[in-house]
Formats: structure tokens, sequence, C-alpha cells
């Protein structure tokens, strides 16, 4: 080889391994982009003005994601309640392989492995800052909680570096916050003490002090009273600590904002746990009477200023073009959950469900479909998707987008769906309620024969209970109408087969 012509191939080394590099950087810097899940508690899929609310149920920042990003209309929480949903999201694994992945008391022991891979921990490997800010419910501790020392097992082990929640719901007890494993505000001068089973002694409840209670119970809900609202399990002590319910919204926006300036040089993993439209529902009183339709409506709106907020922070700190914004609920909506609200008496021509039969704890559509969205300024165009998606997918369709190989048997890949790059999403999905499962494949749903009650009176939610199979083609029927089971037996056969491969029994 001639000098020139070595130098010419040094020079084009050079060159090519400059390319490279300058490349390499770019498509990492994009394929880390922030990920900031918002996640709502119990929001039905026609709950927001994208998904087609009453117009008085104003969200205009949740349907600016919509408008400016992903809309599916067909997307999935795994469950209609809200520990097995959640269970789904963070370990990618269907909850009904777990008994314990049921709703669970606030004394409940962590239900996740603190040994299988995660949502979190899959982030934390490619090196991300991750975090949780809100509400929990999949357990803490072993099983002999003391809450007024650290909790050793909770979120800190199962992959967030740091979280600040509530153990369970707002409706159960401890009704405190939790920062990285310590009560805040405690008074270990007046330690805790939770129980679920009785009392204790001379402590008051609804039922024997009902003058204390200031939101109605409907039912259950009428052990401990705190702040005038009766609560599901007892409480003693840890006055200090008790959390103010009117200012939850603010103070969980106050934790989800700290973090992201914190951690807005690094990649980071927010995964902001909302309690709205939860009950008990209790609005900043500055929302009061926003929506018309009583406190239920006015959480809503709460909740979209409080999407509209953290949207500010990313686009203040520099990093909404760097930011894959999810949103979604964990199961459908439910009007009377246990306290008179006026949620039922205030509706007026809201449809929570929008067009979907059931709701909340049903096997029927309303339970698992929700909103979902995905966002993320400059790499994702608007667009209505149609494809099936499922919360269990982001651990490996995030890990596929980040160049992390970590997957699980029930989490797809569907990242191309997500970034709308695709209409391709899953083929099938295994859905479940209180238990039961059911199981969706391309247009069909099919619900074995269950027995049991078909509508939960108390909620009033008809639950998909019925001793016939039941097949309905959720495209042409999507408000469930119309039992197929009995024209298509083939199909019945076929995806029960399939169906039965997937639940192993
Ligand atoms: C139910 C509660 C309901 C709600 C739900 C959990 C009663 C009668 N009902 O048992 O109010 O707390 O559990 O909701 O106690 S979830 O969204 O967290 O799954
Ligand atoms: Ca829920």
């Amino acid at each position: 080889m001639t000098m020139n012509k070595l130098l010419l191939v040094v020079a084009l080394f050079m060159s090519m391994v400059g390319c490279n590099s300058v490349k390499q950087e770019t498509t990492s810097a994009q394929v880390k982009p922030n990920i900031l899940l918002i996640y709502l508690d119990d929001l039905g899929y026609g709950d927001m003005g994208a998904y087609g609310a009453a117009t008085n149920l104003k969200t205009p920042n949740m349907d600016f994601l919509a408008d400016n990003g992903v809309q599916f209309s067909n997307g999935y929480a795994t469950s209609a309640t809200c520990t097995p949903s959640r269970f789904g999201l963070i370990t990618g694994t269907y909850p009904w392989r777990n008994a314990k992945a049921k709703i669970l008391p606030g004394s409940a022991p962590l239900i996740i492995d603190t040994e299988v891979m995660t949502l979190p921990k899959m982030l934390k490997k490619e090196g991300y800052a991750t975090g949780v800010v809100g509400k929990w419910h999949l357990g803490l501790g072993d099983g002999n909680m003391d809450w007024n020392k650290t909790i050793q097992r909770g979120p800190n082990q199962i992959g967030f570096d740091e979280s600040y929640i509530m153990a369970a719901t707002q409706d159960r007890v401890p009704t405190v916050y939790i920062d990285n494993g310590d009560v805040v505000g405690l008074d270990l001068n007046d330690p805790i003490q939770v129980n679920y089973k009785e009392n204790f002694e001379g402590e008051p409840t609804a039922i024997s002090n009902p003058e204390l209670v200031k939101m109605k119970w409907h039912h259950g809900h009428n052990n401990s009273v705190v702040n005038g609202i009766p609560r599901i399990g007892f409480m003693k002590g840890g006055e200090s600590a008790k959390w103010n319910d009117y200012d939850m919204a603010d103070h969980f926006l106050v934790k989800a904002k700290e973090y992201v300036k914190k951690h807005k040089d690094e990649p980071f993993f927010l995964y902001y746990a909302m309690q709205q439209p939860h009950v008990p529902r209790t609005p900043h009183p500055r929302f009061e009477g926003k929506s018309g339709m009583g406190p239920r409506g006015d959480a809503i709106i709460e909740a979209d200023w409080c999407i509209g907020e953290i949207m500010k922070t990313l686009k203040e700190e520099g990093v909404l073009d760097n930011t894959l914004v999810i949103f979604s609920s964990d199961n459908g909506p439910v009007l009377n959950d246990g306290y008179y609200d006026d949620a039922v008496e205030k509706l007026g021509d809201h449809k929570p469900t929008g067009v979907l039969r059931g709701g909340k704890y049903s096997l029927f559509e309303a339970g698992t479909r929700v909103p979902f969205l995905t966002y993320w300024k400059g790499h994702i165009s608007p667009k209505k998707s149609d494809a099936i998606v499922c919360q269990m997918d982001l651990m490996t369709s995030i890990a596929s987008l980040i160049g992390s190989d970590v997957t699980t048997n029930d989490s797809q890949n569907v990242i191309d769906a997500l970034l709308g790059t695709s209409d391709k999403g899953r083929e099938e999905l295994v859905l479940e309620a209180t238990s039961r499962t059911a199981f969706r494949q391309g247009d069909w749903l099919l619900i074995p024969s269950y027995k049991g009650p078909a509508e939960l009176k108390k909620v009033a939610i008809e639950i998909g209970n019925d001793p016939e199979v039941q097949l309905y083609n959720i495209k042409e029927d999507p408000s469930q109408q119309n039992n197929l089971a009995k024209v298509h037996k083939d199909k019945v056969s076929q995806m029960m087969t399939a169906f039965t491969a997937i639940r192993g029994n």
C-alpha cells in the first residue's frame, strides 16, 4: 500500500470512527429519554375530554397529551382493580399468576418478590434514576410491620431509588405519607398501630362515634375515622403524621416536581401514581364545584390541573423533549364506591365508561379498558391508534427502546405501537377482574362461564358473571350487547384453547 493510500484508509477509518461516535452519542441521547408515567386511580374510559367526557368535565391537560401524542382506543390495564393492575405494570407479569395480587389491606406485606426483575429495576440497570410518588398498594414489610421503624420491604427494595407514597389507598389506614420507608412527621412518643381485624380498645369508629363522621359511608368504610372521613381498617396513634386529605394532590405534586428538578440532568423514571378519582374524593376546595358533578368530577379536574403542572415543570426544567410521557389508569370507573359523595346524583349526562359495559371490578370491557396515551415532544406524531396495548407491556417495550434485553413471558414488545410508528399491538390478552379472567383475541372477547351475581349491587356495576359462555365482537359491538357464543361455536372453542394455553388450566 502506498503512503497516500494508507493515509486515505486511515482518514476514512478516522472519519468512520468519528461519525460513529457522533451517531452513537445522538442515538444514546435519543434512546434514553426520561420516562414519566402518570397513573390515575379509577379513571374510566370515558372520563376525559379526548375520550368523550361530558363537556363540563374539562380535562385540557389530559387532552393535550391525547391530541399531541398517541391516543389508544384499545389500551388496557391488566386488571379491573388496583393491586393486580399495579402488579402487572411493575413486574410485566400477569397478576393472576400471583395469588396474592388482590385488593390489599393497608397492613399487607409486599407482594413483589424482591429478587424478580421489575420495570424500575430494569431502568436502574440501564442507568436511570427511579422514583415513585403517590399511591403504592402493593404491600409493605414482611407481615410483621412496625410502622414506627424504617420499612424494610417496599418500593425501595424492588427497584425504586426513591419513594414518597401512601401505603395502600386513601380510604385505608394508615393515613400517613411514607418517605423512603419512614412515616413522615411521626412522633415516636405517639406510635402508630394498625389492625385490619379488630379495633384498639377505646378507639372511636364510625359506628361507635357517628358524630365524628363528615363524609358519610355507604358500604364498608366504617372503621377508624380520620379527618372526619371513616376508613377501612383500624389505626391508633400517629396523630402528628396523619395526612390532610384535601392537600393530598398538592402534596404529591410538590414531591413529583422536586423529583424532576433533582434528576433533570440524568435519565430518570418517575412513576407518578395519583390518587384521583378514587374514594374518598377530596379535591382541594379551590376545585369545588368546577365540574358541576360533585367531588368525583372535581377530583378529575384537580388531577388534570396537576398533570398540567408537572408538564410545565418538564418544560421549565428543559427536559420536555427528552421525556416520554405515558398516561393511563389502573382500572375502570365506579361511582358509589362506599361513600355518599353525590357521584351518582350529580352525574348528569356524563358517561364514565364511555360506550363500554361494566366498570371497576368487571370482566366487561370498562373494567380494564382505560385511557392510554403516549406523548413525547418532537418524537411522537399525533395519532389515534387501535392497536391493543397493555400496561404490562411497558416493561419489555421500554427495555427495547433504551437498549435493554429485559423481557418476561407476559410483557410484549409493543414499542412501535407506543411510539405510533406501527398499528400492530398485541394479538391476545388475558384480562382479570376480582380473580376471574377473560380473553381478548383480535376483535373478540371471550368470558368463560362464571357463577355468582351478575351485578355488584352496592356499586351498581355488572361484573360479567354469567352461567353461559359469552363471546363478543367488540369492534362491532363495543358495548357488549350481543352474546355471539351460540352463533360462533368454533370461535369459542378455538379461543378457549388459546386462552387455556396461556392460563394453564
Ligand atoms: C374495596 C372498597 C373500595 C375500594 C376498593 C379498592 C369496600 C366496601 N370497598 O374493597 O372502596 O377501596 O376496595 O379500590 O371496602 S382499588 O382501586 O384500590 O382497587
Ligand atoms: Ca383503582
